[in-house]
């Protein structure tokens, strides 16, 4: 704690008091934590930052902060990385993750790679085998049965690179 409490400080001195105590209530705007060296690199950096901060605009308070470095630790538990997992991909955050959510977060894993017409159909065969009670749309128990059958989904995004 002590040593991240140093790396929150450290990326913006001028806001952040070294005796963190007395203002519990500072904030750090996005900006500043997606160039951290752990994110820089995720094509999710965005993603995560939003999926952790508690007024979802991207500000992180220190415990924000300090929530989002355990989850992103190796040994943080699966069904914790599993449950912001499901946060980082569902963009339009209506607690459901729908194809568009799906396209979106394919491009990112991929880098890109597939062509539009494959992520639709990556897609749909996706939803397709994950989709328990076949409302075309991913709840979260959809989405565990689908990361227990892709662990990609889980692997590349929670990391730090
Ligand atoms: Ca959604
Ligand atoms: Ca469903």
């Amino acid at each position: 704690i002590c040593r991240l409490h140093g790396r929150y400080h450290e990326l913006a001195p001028n806001i952040v008091p070294m005796d963190y105590t007395n203002e519990p209530d500072v904030k750090l705007p996005i900006q500043l934590i997606i160039n951290m060296p752990e994110l820089k690199e995720n094509p999710f950096k965005q993603r995560i930052v939003e999926a952790f901060s508690e007024d979802s605009q991207g500000n992180l308070s220190f415990n924000d902060f300090v929530d989002m470095f355990s989850v992103l630790s190796e040994t943080a538990p699966r069904e914790l990385k599993a449950i912001y997992a499901f946060k980082i991909y569902d963009f339009n955050t209506d607690n459901y993750i729908c194809k568009s959510d799906l396209e979106k977060t394919l491009t990112k894993l991929t880098r890109e790679e597939l062509t539009p017409e494959e992520v639709t159909l990556v897609c749909e065969k996706v939803i397709e085998e994950a989709d328990l009670d076949g409302d075309g749309k991913l709840a979260f128990a959809d989405f565990e049965n689908m990361i227990s059958r892709a662990p990609d989904f889980l692997r590349y995004t929670l990391v730090r690179y």
